[in-house]
């Protein structure tokens, strides 16, 4: 079964580059509706627990270090067919290759700081906007 929600982390890199305001607009142009959304820091443990599918790979390190290093934004959006339509606005992991106009060949410069995370699953937009947001705090 599909779902209409996603899950999304401006990262490290495009908040500090000050891209959150363009990509939020992005985001919200391309038909996506804001259910939740927060501004907020991860410990180590935190992005560790969320990146958790990623601990054996050789760059898991790096990537705790670097999505620790500054605040991020993370939100649930809402659109018919979300999780799919999201992966593709966004582009691919490295902005080398991801396709002009996607939101991280705009405002992406590597394949460890690219911009913007997307869930690859529906599954796993639940499981990631659990992990950020109460039920209260989706409108
Ligand atoms: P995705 O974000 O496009 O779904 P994943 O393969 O799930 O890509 O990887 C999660 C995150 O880990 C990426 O967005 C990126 O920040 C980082 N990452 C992935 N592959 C590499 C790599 O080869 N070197 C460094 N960082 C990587
Ligand atoms: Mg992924």
């Amino acid at each position: 079964m599909t779902t209409n929600r996603t899950f999304t982390m401006i990262k490290p890199d495009a908040v500090a580059n000050g891209h959150a305001g363009k990509i939020l607009d992005h985001i919200t142009a391309a038909g996506f509706k804001v259910i939740a959304l927060k501004y907020t820091r991860l410990s180590d443990e935190q992005a560790g627990l969320f990146y958790d599918i990623h601990r054996q790979r050789p760059f898991f390190n790096d990537l705790v270090s670097f999505m620790t290093s500054g605040p991020i934004y993370a939100a649930i959006l809402e659109k018919e067919n979300a999780v799919e339509d999201f992966r593709k606005i966004i582009g691919a992991t490295d902005p080398q290759k991801a396709d002009p106009g996607t939101i991280r060949n705009l405002y992406a410069k590597s394949i460890d700081a690219n911009a913007i995370h997307g869930s690859d699953s529906d599954e796993n937009a639940a499981i990631e906007g659990n992990f950020f947001f109460s039920m209260l705090e989706r409108f």
